[in-house]
């Protein structure tokens, strides 16, 4: 009864209570809303990890800027209700709806020109990630909310110079229980890296292929038998198979 209770109410609050990535900030400058970002124009989430629209959203705004960064700098991704970011004063479900529990994982695919590449068919490999902690039983999205809509990480020291596309996803696992139930949320900045990082991943990923429809991190019930969103206590692992990179 629990189940279909929460997951009636996430459809009914569904047209309200989703997120779009859409503002960069590097140092704590802000490079300006959607400037550098291949964001979608509405805030509903994919659903279909088999989709195109699982690598950057679907096509929506774009963007000719390219974000200059350099390794070690402190990188913020923001997310808002809607562009521009609450949909009215004290809009609860501003930057996310608190129901939207979940890990967040950053990405990095190398290409020749940020402003221009293809999002298809690129080599990612994961940056940062913020699952979820047993001990305060917090997740990524938490600590977002409490951040404001910031999702926070400093660019890793080795990455190398050039041209990436960088993807931030929040994957929100409140009606998770069921397949197609997890609600992925991303958009891609388009990031030119200096310095002298020698960093080549070993290890990558295509999008789509990694994430699979039932992996054990996609399709899962995150509620401990007191109802709570603790996924009973259990760690948790973001699907995709790779691990942080290590500099
Ligand atoms: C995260 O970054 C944003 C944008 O630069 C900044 O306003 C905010 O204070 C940062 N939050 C933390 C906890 O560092
Ligand atoms: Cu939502």
């Amino acid at each position: 009864m629990k189940f279909s209770l929460v997951a009636a109410t996430a459809f009914i609050l569904s047209a309200e209570a989703h997120t779009i990535f859409q503002e960069v900030s590097v140092n704590g400058q802000s490079q300006g809303r959607l400037v550098g970002l291949r964001a979608p124009n509405d805030n509903n989430p994919v659903t279909d990890v088999n989709s195109q629209d699982i690598i950057c959203q679907k096509q929506g705004t774009t963007s000719n800027q390219v974000i200059s960064v350099s390794p070690g700098d402190k990188i913020g991704a923001y997310f808002g209700h809607i562009i521009g970011g609450a949909q009215f004063p004290n809009d609860p479900d501003h930057p996310i709806a608190k129901s939207h529990k979940g890990p967040i994982t950053v990405w990095l695919a190398k290409v020749d020109n940020a402003a221009t590449a293809s999002k298809a068919g690129q080599k990612w490999f994961k940056v940062w990630e913020d699952t979820f902690d047993t001990s305060s039983k917090q997740w990524g999205v938490d600590r977002m909310i409490a951040n404001q809509g910031w999702v926070n990480f400093s660019l890793p020291q080795c990455i190398a110079p050039g041209d990436y596309l960088m993807r931030v996803e929040i994957l929100a696992l409140h009606s998770a229980h069921m397949q197609n139930g997890a609600q992925f949320y991303m958009s891609c900045a388009q990031i030119r890296v200096g310095g002298s990082g020698s960093f080549s991943a070993s290890q990558t990923v295509s999008f789509p292929g990694a994430y699979q429809r039932n992996d054990p991190s996609i399709v899962i019930n995150i509620y401990g038998l007191a109802g709570q969103p603790d996924n009973a206590g259990k760690p948790y692992s973001a699907p995709g198979n790779v691990p942080v990179i290590q500099c």
